[in-house]
C-alpha cells in the first residue's frame, strides 16, 4: 500500500484531500474468519481479549486478508465495565450477560471509576503491540453510555429496551447519574487507548436507535456529548455510530463527532442531507448484501459510492457488523472494488 493510501482513512475522517475512498468493516475480526474460529477453539472470548498476543493476532487477521485501510482493536464494548467486577460475562452465542442487572439507585455504587492502567492493562498492551506492528491506523473504541447502560439494566441483549426506558422515564435523576458514571468510564477507556497510539476512535451507540429524537436529546445526547467534547483535545478523529438511527443522525453529529456512522436503512445521500457540513459519513452497505452473488454485491457497492458523490469525507463500511456467514473472499473483493472505483473528486459537496 502506498503512503498516500495509508493516510486515506484519517484524511477522509477529517475531510482532507486524498484519492481513494478508504474502507474497513465493523466486526471485521471474528466469527466470519476461519483463522479466528481456530483460535476460539482453544481460547474463550475473554481469554483472547485478556491475552495481548492473541488479541493483537485476531486484530491483524482481517488486515492481512482484506487490505482494509484501518484496523479495529479486538475487545468489546463491555470490557471496561466488566473489568470493574460487576458480574458481567460474555456468553458465546448470546453476548454480554449481567448476573444481577442494574435496577435500583443503590446499584450505582457498583460502578467505581475506571483506572485503565490497573483495570485494563491487557487492552493497553494490545494497543501498544498493534501500533508497533501496523502500517495503517488503529481504531480504538468504546460503547456509548446508553448502549452500555442497556446491557447493565436489561441484564443481556434486548429487542425492546423496556427496562432501560422504564428507568429513564421513571427515575430521571438515577438515570443521569448512571449515564454520568458510564460516560466517565467510556472517556477514561478512550483516552487511554489514544495515549497508547490509537489513531482514531469509534463510539458505538449501537442501540440508540430505539429512542425517539426527543428522548435521545434529553436522556442520552448530553452524556455522549460529554465524552466526545472531552476527548476532542486528544486530536484524533471520532466516529459516532448507531443502528436504526436514521432519525438521530443530526443529533449524533451535534454530539461532537467528526464522522457519523450510517446504517443500511437510510440511503447515503439522504443521510448526508441530515448531517451538517463539516461532519463526514461512514457506511453503509447492507451487511447481508455481501451474501448475494457477486453481480448483486458489485451493484450495491457502486450504489453506495455513487450516493457518496465523490466527497472526500466518506469512509466506506457496512451498515452494521460483518455477519458470521460472510464469505471472507467477498469482503476482499469489496475492498478491491472500493479502492479501484471509489475516487474522491476533492470536493466536500455543494455546501
Ligand atoms: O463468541 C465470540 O467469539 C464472541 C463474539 C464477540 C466478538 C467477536 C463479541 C460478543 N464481541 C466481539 C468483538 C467485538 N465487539 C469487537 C471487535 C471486533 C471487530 O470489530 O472486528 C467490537 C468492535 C465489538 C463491539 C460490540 N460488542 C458492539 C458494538 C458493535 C455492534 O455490533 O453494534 C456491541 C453491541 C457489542 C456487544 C456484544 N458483544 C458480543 C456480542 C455477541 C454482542 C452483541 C449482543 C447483542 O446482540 O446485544
Amino acid at each position: 500500500m502506498t503512503p498516500l493510501a495509508r493516510r486515506a482513512f484519517l484524511a477522509a475522517c477529517r475531510g482532507e484531500e486524498h484519492d481513494t475512498v478508504p474502507v474497513w468493516f465493523m466486526r471485521q475480526a471474528g466469527r466470519s474468519l476461519p483463522e479466528y474460529r481456530a483460535i476460539r477453539e482453544r481460547h474463550d472470548f475473554e481469554e483472547v481479549v485478556r491475552t495481548p498476543e492473541l488479541a493483537a493476532e485476531v486484530t491483524l487477521q482481517p488486515v492481512r486478508r482484506y487490505g482494509v485501510d484501518a484496523a479495529i482493536l479486538f475487545s468489546d464494548i463491555v470490557t471496561p465495565v466488566a473489568s470493574l467486577g460487576i458480574g458481567l460475562e460474555i456468553r458465546p452465542g448470546v453476548g454480554p450477560v449481567v448476573d444481577e442487572p442494574f435496577r435500583r439507585p443503590a446499584d450505582l455504587a457498583r460502578l467505581r471509576e475506571l483506572e485503565p492502567e490497573e483495570d485494563l492493562p491487557y487492552v493497553l498492551e494490545t494497543v501498544r503491540l498493534l501500533v508497533a506492528e501496523l502500517d495503517i491506523p488503529l481504531i480504538g473504541f468504546a460503547g456509548a453510555p446508553f448502549t452500555v447502560a442497556s446491557y447493565l439494566i436489561e441484564g443481556g441483549p434486548s429487542k425492546t429496551y423496556d427496562r432501560t426506558k422504564a428507568l429513564m422515564f421513571s427515575d430521571e435523576p438515577t438515570w443521569h447519574r448512571l449515564m454520568e458514571r458510564l460516560a466517565g468510564i467510556t472517556l477514561a477507556s478512550l483516552r487511554a487507548q489514544v495515549r497508547e497510539g490509537a489513531a482514531a476512535v469509534q463510539l458505538f451507540d449501537s442501540w440508540a436507535g430505539a429512542l425517539t429524537p426527543a428522548d435521545y436529546e434529553r436522556y442520552v445526547l448530553p452524556h455522549s456529548r460529554h465524552v466526545l467534547t472531552e476527548l476532542a483535545d486528544a486530536g484524533v478523529p471520532m466516529i459516532h455510530f448507531g443502528v436504526g438511527t436514521g432519525e438521530l443522525l443530526g443529533l449524533m453529529a451535534d454530539a461532537g463527532a467528526d464522522v457519523v456512522g450510517v446504517d443500511w436503512r437510510v440511503p447515503l445521500d439522504v443521510a448526508r442531507a441530515r448531517i451538517p457540513e463539516g461532519v463526514g459519513t461512514q457506511g453503509n452497505l447492507d451487511a447481508a448484501a455481501v451474501l448475494a452473488p457477486w453481480e448483486v454485491v458489485e451493484a450495491r457497492v457502486r450504489d453506495v459510492l455513487h450516493r457518496s458523490g465523490g466527497r472526500r469525507d466518506h469512509v466506506f463500511n457496512l451498515g452494521h457488523g460483518v455477519l458470521p456467514t460472510t464469505e471472507p473472499d467477498v469482503l476482499a473483493r469489496v475492498v478491491e472494488l472500493v479502492h479501484r472505483e471509489g475516487r474522491t473528486d476533492g470536493t466536500v459537496g455543494d455546501g
